[in-house]
């Protein structure tokens, strides 16, 4: 498999679409490296010999297609078992696959041992319950926090490999914590590192749980550009650094860190979705045969009114809470009994961590209770499934649903909020929303807003929600709708490769 000449060599051919990287005031001599945990496409062995799989996630699929169009490359941690059967000596390959104008995604690899203490140990036992505020469920054992040291050093090695000049390394997420600080002494300072955390920044009360807490800060105050998706992830994570990083001081008004090693700036800018494609896919011409077939799998009755939940299956996305909330709706407004029927569309998830071996038995036996309680021969109130969907499947199913049902106990900002509504061309179906999702900052009280752990207020939105006028229906979802699409995916990108270019404009690396 050939890969695609580097970002500089195919610049001196004049080749490439570098339109992004202009518009955002990079100039057309940048190239632009993605680093994260999870890769944009996974080759396993299938029944007929190599399959490209993608692993579920709407960020990987929005930033694969923004990585291609601007002619960058990608670094990820290579987990699929013929990963390595596809790549070239630099453990690269092009992907999409088959694609003409495909891009280089290096692959990094890990030992078993290492994926133990750094995924499913350091970065699933103690960051993600940290930022999500469940510190019961941290677990901090001997030999994590080494083990995510390594392999941020493996993956700042990788990136440092690729880098040059006035590149800029943009990692995601914080599976890559110390990554930015490991950076400095292996780039040159006109390098630009900027990293989105796609969770939630917790309060300093929280924060100050967190093993190792301290020396994160220093790993991330090495990036010139920290970019969370809310104000209040903003403000949080600057009272953090005051309070775990004496020597470090805030300029709250310049949005800035100064530090022993420089300056580093933290900004917000909301991740949003595809609003032009998902509406695209959701009403294509197979779209009503579509929603047949769906109906016909899934059991639903035509006339029945009908909600979705789509979530992977974690203890923060409130799936128990939810069935629990339907449970109390058909036992408190019994007219709901054999008129609506939910769907939960749930995906498995970092299965070998106890807590989410639970919750997917939780909701098995919430969904089995509901139905044994309220089911009859003809009406099944809940659809279960961990079925992956297609896109288009899934924007079907979401246009079709009067009610989409999103009810974290905590999220950083929740994707399917938005696709939801992005998908409503009709305009007429009704989000209801958890208070505790970072999307909410940005949709407000045009959804109908939720306590998950209050059943019965959550219940009597359940409610309202399915009895709401058509009228109130659609001049809420047409602003839902304005607002997804004032912060949708190319506004993102536009946003953060922006303040990348702002800090060269300024005088280049912070650091
Ligand atoms: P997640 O918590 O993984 O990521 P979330 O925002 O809930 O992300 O989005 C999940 C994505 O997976 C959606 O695009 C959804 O459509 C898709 N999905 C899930 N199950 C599916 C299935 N069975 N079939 C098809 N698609 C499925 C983190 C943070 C979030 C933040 C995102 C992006 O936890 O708060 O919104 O990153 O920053």
């Amino acid at each position: 498999m050939s890969e695609p000449a580097r970002g500089s060599d195919r610049r001196r051919s004049g080749e490439g679409d570098r339109e992004r990287t202009e518009r955002a005031g990079l100039g057309d001599d940048v190239e632009v490296i993605v680093v994260s945990n999870r890769q944009p496409y996974r080759h396993r062995w299938g029944d007929d010999g190599i399959e490209v799989d993608r692993p579920t996630g709407g960020l990987t699929a929005g930033l694969d297609d923004v990585v291609r169009r601007i002619d960058g490359s990608w670094i990820a941690w290579g987990d699929g078992d013929a990963d390595a059967e596809v790549v070239d000596d630099d453990d690269r390959v092009s992907v999409p696959p088959e694609a003409s104008d495909g891009y280089p995604l290096r692959r990094v690899w890990l030992t078993g041992e290492q994926v133990d203490g750094y995924y499913y140990g350091f970065s699933n036992r103690v960051l993600w319950p940290v930022c999500h505020g469940t510190l019961s469920r941290v677990r901090s054992e001997g030999g994590y926090w080494d083990a995510y040291r390594s392999v941020n050093e493996r993956f700042a090695d990788a990136a440092a490999d690729r880098a040059d000049r006035e590149d800029v390394i943009w990692l995601q997420d914080y599976h890559l914590g110390l990554v930015p600080q490991l950076l400095a002494s292996r780039v040159p300072e006109s390098v630009l590192v900027a990293h989105f955390w796609h969770i939630p920044w917790p309060d300093w009360d929280t924060f100050r749980a967190c093993p190792h807490g301290a020396e994160l800060l220093r790993g991330l105050v090495g990036n010139d550009l920290f970019v969370v998706h809310t104000e209040r992830y903003r403000q949080h994570f600057f009272n953090c650094v005051e309070a775990a990083l004496p020597r470090a001081t805030v300029d709250r008004s310049a949005g800035r860190v100064f530090h022993r090693d420089g300056v580093t700036t933290v900004e917000a800018h909301p991740l949003g979705v595809d609003t032009e494609r998902i509406p695209e896919l959701s009403t294509d011409d197979g779209a009503d045969e579509r929603w047949r077939r769906l109906r016909a799998q899934y059991d639903i009755d035509e006339d029945v009114s009908v909600g979705v939940g789509v979530d992977r299956l974690d203890y923060t996305k409130g799936i128990p809470e939810r069935i629990a909330a339907i449970e109390r709706l058909l036992e408190t407004r019994p007219e709901w009994q054999g008129e609506f029927t939910f769907v939960q569309i749930g995906s498995e998830s970092r299965s070998r961590i106890p807590a989410y071996r639970e919750v997917q038995t939780e909701v098995v036996e919430a969904v089995n209770r509901v139905n044994a309680r309220f089911r009859t021969d003809d009406w099944r109130p809940v659809v279960y499934t961990t079925d992956r969907l297609a896109d288009r499947e899934l924007y079907t199913l979401y246009r079709n649903a009067d009610l989409g049902v999103v009810s974290p106990v905590r999220d950083g900002m929740n994707l399917v909020a938005q696709e939801y509504v992005a998908a409503q061309a009709d305009g007429d179906g009704v989000l209801v929303l958890s208070r505790q999702a970072g999307v909410h900052d940005l949709v407000g009280d045009d959804a109908v807003s939720i306590t998950p752990q209050a059943p019965d207020e959550f219940a009597a939105a359940l409610a309202d929600a399915l009895a709401m006028s058509d009228r109130e229906r659609r001049v809420r979802m047409a602003s839902l709708l304005d607002s997804c699409r004032a912060f949708d995916i190319d506004r993102w990108i536009d946003d953060v490769l922006g303040g990348v270019a702002r800090l060269r404009e300024d005088g280049g690396a912070g650091r």
